[in-house]
């Protein structure tokens, strides 16, 4: 009786005056659902040729109005009052992470990392990450077999060394141990590779199984050298000062071990990605690889110290740029707490109705609005850069400069606070690979593999299948 209720309450709904077009699909509470889970991209982009740059879907008995619109996005983010992170965040830490944390502030939290991940704190993870790496690099079988040539694949080759640098500059290992860091990858991969399927409930009982196994086990290894958890026994001071943080806002203990992986999940899981996208297309573009490489020779003859390898680097940038342009979808949720009224370019007003969510894709618009950028789905290395090698920051849809041509981070008061030391590790990563290794593809014809359609909405892309190289470690004189 109550289950009809909420049905009929469900099918009352229709659209307002000055609400955005509803399109509540034909699957009764399901609505778009699926097909959304599916293939955001495609999902949003055949509803955007519908109803233009904002409309309401139904998926999973909520309403989600999509807004495609960039120039918007700004106004709508500061909005904090009406639209809400909190309530969004709380969803899928409990749903992705089984964790709660009722005294969880956001805001705080965010000033907490900020700390760290901002200033000269940052400085000091940069370097730690540059020695890391160098670490890491060293016990691999190429860099102790010089001559001989390796195979594998490339997203493989760059998630677990990027993982594992990350991991020792943030967590650290016990007694230098460092085949926990192999321990802590794999379960890691397991887990990372369920996540989106957690986040919608779509997981098959078997999935959830291993999924929650391999968070089990995940805990206990995030949870220090010793037996209990005192804040002594833990690898890193980033760590501990994370640690001190939730004691702080009195979040009890087996929370504080479940935090531990949001914070894995959040710091690593991303440049991994990155960086097998952006090494993905220099090696199917050979014009990129050349221009990068150039770059990198005139870098070493002038003998740049490496802290000024960040700010000499346009073609680099530039490729970086095009490679979040084409690889960066996180889908940025609201949840509307307050009806609001959304003002458009072109005067128009759109009512937002209280308990809807609100979703911005930036990766529809700007980043892959034909529009703003002529053929996107194309990778130019030197999309962002003008003809005098300077970054290029002018783009125009309609006449108009754009304020965003570019969102991997998103915008406004949430926006990515790792994003320095992403960029940082990332670019760290792909000289240091271009630098020490001959790098090839195994097949010269081999084409990028396809996106794993299923992450949309939740950062960096992954792919389906991989990329199989040949590597092996430059002779030192060519170096
Ligand atoms: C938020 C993207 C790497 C920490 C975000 C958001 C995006 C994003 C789009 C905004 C979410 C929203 O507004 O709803 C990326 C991409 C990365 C990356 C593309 C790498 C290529 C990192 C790293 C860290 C990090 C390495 C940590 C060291 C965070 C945090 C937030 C965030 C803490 C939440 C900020 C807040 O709630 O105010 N990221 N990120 N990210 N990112 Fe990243
Ligand atoms: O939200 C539910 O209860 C289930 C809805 C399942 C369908 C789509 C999920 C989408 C839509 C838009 N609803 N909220 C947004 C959700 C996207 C989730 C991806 C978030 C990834 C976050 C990673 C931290
Ligand atoms: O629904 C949203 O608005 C959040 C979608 C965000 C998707 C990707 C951004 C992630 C990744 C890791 N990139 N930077 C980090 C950012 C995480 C933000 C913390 C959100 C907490 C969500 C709890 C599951």
């Amino acid at each position: 009786k109550g289950l009809l209720a909420v049905i009929l309450i469900y099918k009352r709904r229709c659209r307002r005056e000055n609400e955005p077009p509803l399109d509540k699909g034909y699957i009764p509470w399901l609505g778009h659902a699926l097909e959304f889970g599916r293939d955001a991209a495609k999902f949003l982009s055949r509803m955007k040729k519908k109803h233009g740059d904002i409309f309401t879907v139904r998926a999973a008995g909520r309403y989600v109005t999509v807004l495609l619109d960039p120039n918007m996005y700004d106004a709508v983010l500061s909005d904090t009052e009406a639209l809400d992170f909190k309530s969004v965040s709380k969803v899928l830490m409990q749903r992705m992470f089984s964790l709660t944390m009722p005294n969880h502030d956001p805001a705080s939290e965010r000033a907490w990392m900020k700390q760290h991940f901002h200033g000269p704190s940052l400085v000091q993870l940069c370097e730690s990450m540059q020695n890391n790496l160098q670490l890491v690099f060293s016990t691999t079988d190429v860099a102790q077999n010089p001559q001989q040539w390796s195979t594998g694949g490339l997203f493989s080759f760059c998630y677990s060394l990027l993982f594992r640098a990350g991991y020792l500059t943030l967590f650290g290992v016990c007694e230098n141990d460092v085949t926990q860091l192999d321990t802590v990858y794999e379960e890691f991969r397991k887990f990372d590779g369920l996540l989106a399927k957690l986040a919608r409930q779509t997981e098959k009982r078997e999935e959830r199984r291993m999924a929650r196994g391999a968070q089990e086990r995940l805990w206990q290894l995030l949870s220090g050298c010793g037996a209990g958890q005192s804040t002594r026994a833990l690898g890193s001071s980033w760590q501990r000062s994370y640690l001190e943080h939730l004691q702080s806002e009195e979040v009890e203990e087996e929370s504080q071990r479940r935090a531990m992986l949001l914070q894995l999940w959040v710091t690593q899981g991303n440049a991994g990605p990155a960086a097998f996208w952006l090494l993905g297309f220099l090696l199917t573009h050979p014009e990129a690889m050349c221009a990068v490489r150039a770059e990198i020779r005139s870098l070493q003859l002038q003998r740049h110290p490496l802290a000024n390898l960040q700010k000499h680097t346009p073609v680099l940038d530039s490729v970086l740029s095009e490679t979040l342009r084409l690889r960066a979808a996180a889908l940025i949720t609201r949840e509307v707490v307050q009806d609001k009224v959304l003002q458009t370019g072109a005067g128009q007003e759109y009512l937002l109705r209280r308990g809807d969510r609100l979703c911005l894709f930036p990766f529809l618009s700007p980043q892959m609005d034909p529009q703003i950028h002529r053929e996107p789905e194309k990778f130019k290395y030197d999309r962002f850069l003008n003809a005098d090698g300077t970054e290029k920051k002018d783009f125009f849809k309609g006449g108009v400069r754009m304020k965003y041509c570019n969102m991997p981070w998103g915008a406004g008061s949430n926006m990515c606070v790792g994003r320095h030391f992403a960029v940082s590790g990332i670019k760290q990563f792909v000289y240091m690979m271009l630098t020490n290794l001959d790098l090839e593809l195994c097949d010269q014809q081999s084409t990028m593999p396809p996106v794993n359609p299923s992450r949309y909405g939740f950062g960096m892309l992954q792919p389906i299948g991989d990329l199989e190289i040949r590597y092996r470690l430059k002779p030192a004189s060519s170096s």
